[in-house]
Parts: C-alpha cells; structure tokens; sequence
C-alpha cells in the first residue's frame, strides 16, 4: 500500500484500527478454534465482525443462529452446490432457510459456528466459496442472467466475471491483497442489451459498447461510483474509458488498487468510490487508474449499446441453441427453505444440464431444457409455488431480510411485502407488472431507488405513538437510459399504506379498481 493509508492512520475510524489489529482473513485458520470455542466465548470482534470475511455474519437478531453469504460469480450455481447448500441447512430444522439476494447471491440461515468445519469442508468438495463477501470486500460480481442463453446478447460475462472474482479472492483461498478495502465495493458486467444487473448502482460497472476505429469491436464502456447509503445514493459516471474484453481484469485490478490505496477511510459514511472521485475529480481518478494500469485507456465510445427494456426471466424463452429452453421461476421475495433446494437441483438434472441461475430481482432459471421435456416439466408441482405466472405485483416484487434476521431493520419486510401485493391484487386489475421493492432501512439493500414504487422501512407516529412506517419513493427507471428515483411521500404508517399504494397504482400505473 502506499503513503496514503499510513499517514492517516491517526484518524483512522473504528473499523480500520480493527483490520489494522488483524486482517479480517487471519480468521480463516481459526476456524476450528471458533467452531471448538463456541459463539459466547469467542473474541468479540472476531465473531462480529472478522468472521464476515469469510462470509460469516453472527446476527444480533438470531444469536448464536449465523447467516452465510456466498460467491455465486454471475449467479450461476450446479444442482450438486446447491443440494450442498440444503444438505448444510437441512440439520437446522426450522431455523434454516436460504434467500436469493439482490446481487444474484444465496444467503444461509440458521447457521451453527460448531459446524462451520464441516461446512466449509462441504463448501470445498463442490467448488463453493463464500470468501470475503462481507465488511470491507468486493461483494457477489453480477452479470448477464442468461450469459450464453440469450440469441441477442452482446457479450457473454460469464467467465469475465469468474477472472474477476478469481483475481481479488486468489482463486476462492482469499486474498490479502484485496481484503482491506476503505468499505465495501460492488462490480457488475452487463452482457444482454437490456443492463438485466442494474450497472448504474454499482462502484464499477462494464457496459457494452462498440469502438469504430480501427474496425468495430465490442468492449466495454466503464461507469464509476455508484452507490447507496444512508447518507448519500449515486449513480454511476462514466470514467470515459473503454475497455476491451481482454483488459476488463487488469482494469479492474487497477480500479480496486486505486480504491485501496486512496480511497477514504477517516469516516465510515464517506468511504464509497464515489467520495475519492468528489474529492480528486474525475481526471485525476481516471488519470491515476491509468498510472496503475501503465497505459492510457481509450476514452469511451460515444454510446452503449443498451437499448432493451428490461426483462425480468420470468416464464418459458426460447435459447439461442436450437431446441433448448431456459425457464424463469418467480420466488417470492426470494425465500427458499431446504426441501425447495434439493426439489430444483433434481428438476435442474433430470430436465436441464444441473445449472440453475439466480436474477437481481431474488428468482430463478433452470436453462437448458430440451423442447421434447418442456410439457412435462411445466407440470412438475413445484411449480405452483415457485410459478411461472405470477400475477403482475407479485411478479415484480423484491424485499430486504428486514426486521426478521436484520438489527439494522426498521421495519418487519419480507412477509408484510407478500401480504401487500397479495391484498393489493384481490382489490386491483393490473395491465402491467409494478416493479416494487421493499428495504428495512436507508441502507437501501432492496434498492428502492431503482423500483417503480420503493418502500424504505422507518419510524413513524400515529396517534402519539411510535410505529413501523415508510418513506415512498418513485420514478426509479431500469435498463436503457436508468435513472434513480426519488423520495415522494415521508413516514407513512405501514397499517395506512395499502390505500395509497392503491391510489399510485391507480394513478399512475393504471390499475382499475374491481368495483
Ligand atoms: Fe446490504 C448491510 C443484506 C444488497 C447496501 N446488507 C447489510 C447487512 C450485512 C447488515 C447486517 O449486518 O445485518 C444485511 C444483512 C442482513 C441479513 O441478515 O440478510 C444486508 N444487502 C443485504 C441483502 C441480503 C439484501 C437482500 O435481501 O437481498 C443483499 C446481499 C447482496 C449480496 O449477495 O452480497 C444486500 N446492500 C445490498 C445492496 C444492493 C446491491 O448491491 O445492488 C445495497 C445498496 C447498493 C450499495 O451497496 O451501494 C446494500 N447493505 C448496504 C449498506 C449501505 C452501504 C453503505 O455504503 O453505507 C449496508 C450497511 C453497511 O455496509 O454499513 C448493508
Ligand atoms: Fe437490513 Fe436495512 Fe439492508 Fe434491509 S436495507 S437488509 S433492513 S441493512
């Protein structure tokens, strides 16, 4: 690391005396020690906050029950890692469960630091790691859903996307190189013409673009920045740099060494790219990547080459390989539970290739399925549960952990975001699916900035008495031309927002009342 991280080391905020102390992968070898110890005697620090570099977050909520956060780089998981993951959740009974993420990610419940031994074992036989997907490391790398399905896409990134992840965890070992970031950092490839990660909200993103000169080549465009918090949410600015495949790692690489060696670590809520590139300027930013690099970048192609609406994979399509099929199931809120688990890998092996895929917006695919199985697999029961057809709020709806598993939480989300859309139906006929997104707290993990309707979770008071509300946020635009929304309505009542969801939905996505 350079100058810039020791001479500020005397205002250093909480968290960097921390991993100054001890680097947050120095408890990869304690894992016996921990698993023999137990959760209550553990050294506080190393249970609350260094097991995260392994992917291991004790949960205030749930204590002594951990949650595990994978690497799934591009979504994309076998049904052999996958019945791994139920296996591990099987011997918790009730309190095992797993959720998709918003970053095409599974997250375990339930989990016993006893067995974390074994866990990782079984993590090892099937090529899972869930290495540095916490605190102040990259997290989960999203790219195309359907990488290699998709007839129109532009760029598969899906082995981008393992080179990248590869690069900052050394092969899944983790990396010392890359595990003490100033905060954490998201990086998204998009590949199919519709931006299916939402690029814009990441700290760095890959978008399709094609250079003229010398003859037309497909790269990428690089966005910067992007981010939500608390304090502040952006959206990605162009770097004005175009990057081609082959330099899409390096690039990163130089990105994160910048971030690391000059990113700012004084205050927590000012950490995040984005505040290095207010403070140098987006040349100087641009202009010390390329110091790293070695060599200029390209500055950007005029244009990128999204121009999709978004799609959400939900339903049957047809790949681009003649005969064969991907199939999206809707999820709801992305909740699945052991029995669910080893239900699709057995559907992903007898009717697909054993891959199951993960979406942004917490659901699935199971690619790969041969015409001459289709029928029978639209059959399969599971199917009634984990459909095809979701009704149109339904279809579209994404939620946070919330106050079921999260301390950070405001509000209770997952359950009550089911029960909303569910109520909302039986009273509304839709055209059109609504994409709302529900978040416990301004950390903004649903993203509602990116919905048609955002609900951030908050405390409010109705007749002088404190209860569970939320801010309403709207004009979130996804795919071509994003744009992130903005607040509208401050601090209602969760027991009043079904009218007035009624009425936004009326009003503005032409919903018509039953009667
Ligand atoms: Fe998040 C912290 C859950 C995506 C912004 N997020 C947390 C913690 C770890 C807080 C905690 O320790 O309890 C939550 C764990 C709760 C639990 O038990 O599940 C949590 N975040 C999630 C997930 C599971 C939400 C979901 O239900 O899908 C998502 C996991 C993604 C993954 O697989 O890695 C998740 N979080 C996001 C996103 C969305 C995204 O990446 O597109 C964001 C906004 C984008 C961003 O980060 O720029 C997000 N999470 C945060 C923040 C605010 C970051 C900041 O700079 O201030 C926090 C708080 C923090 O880091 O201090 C946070
Ligand atoms: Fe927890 Fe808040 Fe993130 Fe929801 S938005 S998972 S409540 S930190």
């Amino acid at each position: 690391m350079t100058d810039t991280v020791t001479t500020t080391k005397t205002n250093l905020n909480k968290f960097e005396k921390l991993k100054a102390e001890k680097d947050g992968l120095a408890v990869k070898k304690e894992i016996e020690k921990f698993a023999s110890l137990g959760w209550e005697a553990m050294d506080i620090n190393d249970r609350d906050h260094r097991l995260k570099w392994m992917g291991v977050f004790f949960r205030p909520v749930t204590p002594g029950k951990f949650m595990m956060r994978m690497r799934l780089p591009n979504g994309i998981l076998s049904s052999a890692q996958l019945r791994a993951l139920a296996t591990i959740l099987q011997r918790y009974g009730d309190d095992g469960s797993a959720d998709i993420t918003t970053r095409q990610n599974i997250q375990l419940r339930g989990i016993r630091i006893e067995d974390l031994p074994d866990i990782f074992a079984k993590f090892e036989a099937v090529g899972l790691t869930s290495i540095q997907s916490g605190m102040d490391n990259i997290r989960n790398i999203t790219g195309d859903p359907v990488a290699g399905l998709d007839a129109d896409e532009l760029f598969d990134t899906r082995e981008l996307v393992q080179q990248i992840q590869d690069m900052f965890t050394n092969q899944g070992q983790g990396n010392p190189e890359f595990s003490n970031l100033p905060r954490k950092f998201n990086i998204a490839i998009t590949g199919g013409r519709d931006n299916s990660v939402h690029a814009e909200i990441n700290d760095l993103a890959f978008v399709p673009a094609l250079k003229d000169y010398p003859s037309s080549i497909l790269g990428f465009n690089v966005l910067v920045g992007g981010f939500f918090s608390a304090k502040r949410c952006e959206a990605a600015i162009p770097l004005n740099a175009w990057v081609s495949p082959e330099d899409v790692v390096t690039v990163c690489r130089a990105i994160l060494e910048v971030y690391r060696d000059h990113g700012l670590r004084a205050n927590r809520l000012k950490s995040r790219l984005m505040w290095l590139i207010d403070e140098w300027g987006i040349e100087k930013f641009r202009s010390e990547v390329e110091k790293r690099l070695g060599k200029t970048l390209l500055p950007a192609a005029a244009k990128d080459e999204i121009d999709w609406e978004k799609r959400d994979h939900i339903g049957v399509y047809k790949q681009k390989q003649l005969g064969l099929n991907y199939v999206g199931l809707h999820i709801p809120v992305g909740r699945l539970y052991a029995k669910d688990m080893f239900e699709i890998a057995n559907m992903a092996e007898v009717y697909g290739s054993s891959e199951i895929r993960l979406t942004v917006e917490q659901n699935l695919i199971i690619p790969n399925i041969p015409d001459s199985r289709l029928a029978t697999f639209l059959t399969e029961p599971l199917l009634q549960r984990f459909t095809i057809n979701p009704d149109l709020l339904t279809r579209s709806l994404v939620s946070c952990t919330g106050a079921q598993f999260c301390n950070f939480a405001l509000i209770e989300t997952k359950n009550r975001a089911l029960e909303m859309v569910q109520a909302l139906e039986a009273e509304l006929t839709l055209t059109r699916p609504v994409r709302i997104h529900w978040t416990g707290c301004p950390n903004s993990c649903g993203q509602p900035q990116v919905a048609d309707i955002g609900l951030m979770g908050t405390k409010t008071s109705k007749n002088g008495k404190a209860v569970e509300g939320v801010d309403i946020y709207m004009g979130g635009k996804v795919g071509k031309d994003p744009h992130l929304g903005s607040r509208l309505h401050k601090g209602i009542p969760c027991e009043d927002l079904q009218p007035v969801l009624r009425d936004l939905l009326v009003h503005h996505f032409g919903a018509k009342p039953h009667n």
